[in-house]
């Protein structure tokens, strides 16, 4: 029924912003490949979205090079052409200044928001470029690669790299038809800040209160329309913001 269905391959699909596109992208027919560790999320998404499109899950931590290429060798026939790659599993940790930071934390973003993508990007690129004019990989990097901020350190620096991966890779692949785009949203309301404060609910409501942050459906809309472009069009950046979230000016420290 769904086999002529292009294929989304998504990670992060347990949460936030990668569960929204595997909606998203489920309502308007494409079948999905669904990655995360989380597995009864996995499998309560395979219930419901497979009432309405083909959905294959995969438990996988994407910061693990030979699992990421286990699974991908083992995509089933249906899932194996795949057209769009949103990388999605990604996470900040902690918020403090870089000199209280914790070590173990910095490797763990670099780890997951680079080595993880470049894993998955690498190992499916094969696939992209067998599709063809119009595949697309869809990286989402955040305004935080392009605006510093206290605190921000080595997650910004994580997200300055998928830019600049972005654009790079569309140098070597826009010959094959494959386009590239840093999706960059601003605050979106998922469970990242819960994860980036290590479980402290407190700190999470004063984050968003009196707020309205972007949705992660408002991001995978963005995504959607990304992927659906006639195939010469390349959105490379698209920044997304709530209105709500202002740059601040220059602060100068005075003795
Ligand atoms: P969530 O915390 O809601 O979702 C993060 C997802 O990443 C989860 O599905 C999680 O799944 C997955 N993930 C984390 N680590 C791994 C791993 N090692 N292997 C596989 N999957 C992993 O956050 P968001 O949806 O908000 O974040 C998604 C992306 O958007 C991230 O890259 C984030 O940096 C970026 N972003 C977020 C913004 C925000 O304000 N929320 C703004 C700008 C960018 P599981 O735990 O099941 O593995
Ligand atoms: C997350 C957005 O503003 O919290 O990438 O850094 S922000």
């Amino acid at each position: 029924m769904h086999e002529t269905s292009p294929v989304a391959f998504i990670t992060g699909a347990t949460s936030g912003i990668g569960e929204a596109c595997a909606h998203r992208f489920a309502e308007a027919g494409w079948s999905l490949v669904l990655i995360g560790r989380r597995r009864e999320r996995l499998e309560t998404l395979r219930q419901s979205l497979g009432e309405r499109v083909s959905v294959h899950v995969a438990e996988l931590d994407v910061t693990d090079h030979d699992a990421v290429a286990r699974i991908i060798d083992a995509l089933p026939p249906p899932f194996a052409a795949v057209r769009v790659l949103i990388n999605s599993a990604g996470l900040a940790l902690g918020k403090g200044p870089a000199q209280a930071s914790d070590l173990a934390d910095w490797h763990r973003m670099i780890d997951t928001n680079i080595t993880g993508l470049v894993n998955v990007t690498r190992l499916l690129l094969p696939r992209l470029i067998e599709s063809g004019a119009g595949a697309t990989v869809i990286n989402i990097g955040s305004i935080a690669g392009h605006t510093p901020y206290p605190g921000g350190h080595v997650y910004g620096a994580t997200k300055a790299f998928v830019e600049q991966f972005s654009y790079n890779l569309r140098c070597d692949i826009s010959a094959e038809g494959v386009r590239v785009t840093d999706l960059a949203p601003g605050m979106t309301e998922s469970e990242f800040t819960l994860v980036r404060m290590k479980g402290d609910a407190s700190v999470v409501g004063d984050y968003y209160r009196g707020a309205r942050p972007l949705q992660p459906r408002d991001v995978a809309e963005q995504a959607l329309h990304i992927a659906e472009l006639p195939p010469h069009v390349n959105i490379t950046r698209l920044e997304v913001a709530p209105l709500c979230q202002q740059w601040s000016p220059f602060t100068v420290l005075r003795d």
